[in-house]
């Protein structure tokens, strides 16, 4: 396949990438550099040394012999990204291009105009470049379990069957989330939803839980091949966030009460559900909608198994619950159905005791760049 990755840089699309190179895809990346950016603003810099994308990719054809095209630019410049459709003529493109973060997304006006902005305009000129250039070019989209918020039943995978005044109709799963950043995912699935109904588009939209990890089969050929790891309150995952807390010895900084639940995966997983997505794509007119996860946990329980582990490691792990600085239910029902993606053979890795203190173990190696200062939350939400 002709694979287009958009956010090419970020924690996940730099392994995307590597993966599908290494499965024989000819693979273009493309990114503008603004998690970099807003990680030197902020002051959260990555855990592991992250070479810029040219480097990368000349680092990984020294290894590998094979060349992954990197292009600086920025998919909220339409002729730019418009150009790449049209010359790449790519079967998928790999839509990761957006602010991930959901605390940088609630800092303020600024930093919420520019995720705001960034998200809906990147999605916004991917549907026109490929309405105009390839049309039957399959658009995998990463979306977010935050899509639909913590809701009092269970979470089916995208689409609810509903049944009013004794007429029946299928409907998205309704969506409630809990940042600005969530909601421009929401916001970006109705826009894929429209431009698929009304001109035949194909998508995936992955609504894809918090993912840990480090380690993939490429990035372990070469540490500067890693993804970018952060442990920061802006961009650090919470269990990525707990694991380099319990090697720097700060306490495992559980947001209120602990009982958050969120399905999780590790980053091989988010490798392998993409792939699989890629491999057998959606049909022309139809938003098919993934649940990406693999294991349900509370905070509290993550915290307790990185503090069991690192603690077997001789780490002295402790946990403290701190006021939560968002607004969020911290005991709630969580019932997710993500069956789509193991009826086309997911085949899940586990958090086991095992993969967390081979991580731990990651992370210790470069304890030294850890900076305490980074940990603590800084942004709250307004309540
Ligand atoms: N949390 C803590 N302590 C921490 C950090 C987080 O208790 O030090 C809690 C949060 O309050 C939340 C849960 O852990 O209840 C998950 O937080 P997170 O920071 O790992 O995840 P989140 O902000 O939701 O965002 C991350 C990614 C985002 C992705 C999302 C999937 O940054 O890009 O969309 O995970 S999901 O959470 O399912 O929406």
């Amino acid at each position: 396949m002709n694979v287009l990755i958009l956010g090419g840089d970020g924690y996940l699309g730099w392994p995307t990438a590597m993966h599908f190179a290494s499965l024989g895809h000819d693979v273009h990346v493309v990114d503008n550099y603004l998690r970099r950016r807003i990680a030197q603003e902020t002051g959260s810099e990555p855990l592991l040394p992250t070479p810029n994308l040219h480097d990368r990719a000349e680092i990984f054809k020294s290894i590998t012999g094979i060349q992954i095209g990197v292009t600086i630019g920025d998919c909220c410049d339409y002729r730019t990204l418009e150009k790449f459709v049209r010359e790449l003529q790519p079967d998928t493109i790999i839509h990761y291009a957006e602010q991930p973060s959901a605390p940088y997304s609630m800092m303020g006006f600024e930093q919420a105009s520019q995720t705001f902005k960034n998200n809906l305009t990147a999605t916004f000129n991917l549907i026109w470049a490929v309405l105009e250039n390839a049309p039957n070019c399959h658009i995998v989209k990463l979306g977010t379990m935050g899509e639909y918020g913590t809701p009092n039943i269970d979470i089916e995978e995208g689409w609810l069957d509903i049944e009013h005044k004794g007429r029946k109709d299928r409907v998205l799963f309704p969506r409630a989330a809990g940042s600005l950043y969530h909601t421009t995912k929401v916001l970006d699935t109705d826009l894929l939803w429209f431009y698929v109904r009304t001109y035949g588009l194909r998508v995936t939209d992955l609504m894809q839980g918090p993912v840990y990890g480090i380690h993939t089969s490429q990035s372990d050929m070469d540490e500067r091949l890693f993804p970018n790891f952060h442990y920061d309150d802006i961009f650090g995952t919470v269990l990525n966030r707990f694991l380099t807390q319990a090697v720097a010895g700060v306490p495992l900084t559980v947001y209120g009460k602990g009982g958050q639940t969120r399905g999780y995966l590790n980053i091989l997983d988010t490798l392998q559900c993409v792939e699989l997505a890629a491999n057998n794509p959606a049909k022309n007119g139809e938003l098919r909608i993934f649940n990406q996860l693999t294991e349900v946990f509370t905070v509290n329980e993550l915290a307790e198994k990185v503090q069991r582990v690192g603690n077997a490691m001789g780490l002295n792990v402790q946990v403290q619950n701190i006021d939560n600085p968002r607004k969020e239910h911290e005991e709630h029902y969580y019932n997710v159905v993500s069956t789509g993606l193991k009826d086309l053979g997911l085949a899940p890795n586990l958090l086991t005791d095992n993969v967390l203190s081979g991580m731990l173990g990651t992370v210790r190696q470069y304890r030294d760049r850890i900076d305490s200062r980074k940990i603590l939350p800084r942004v709250k939400w307004k309540k």
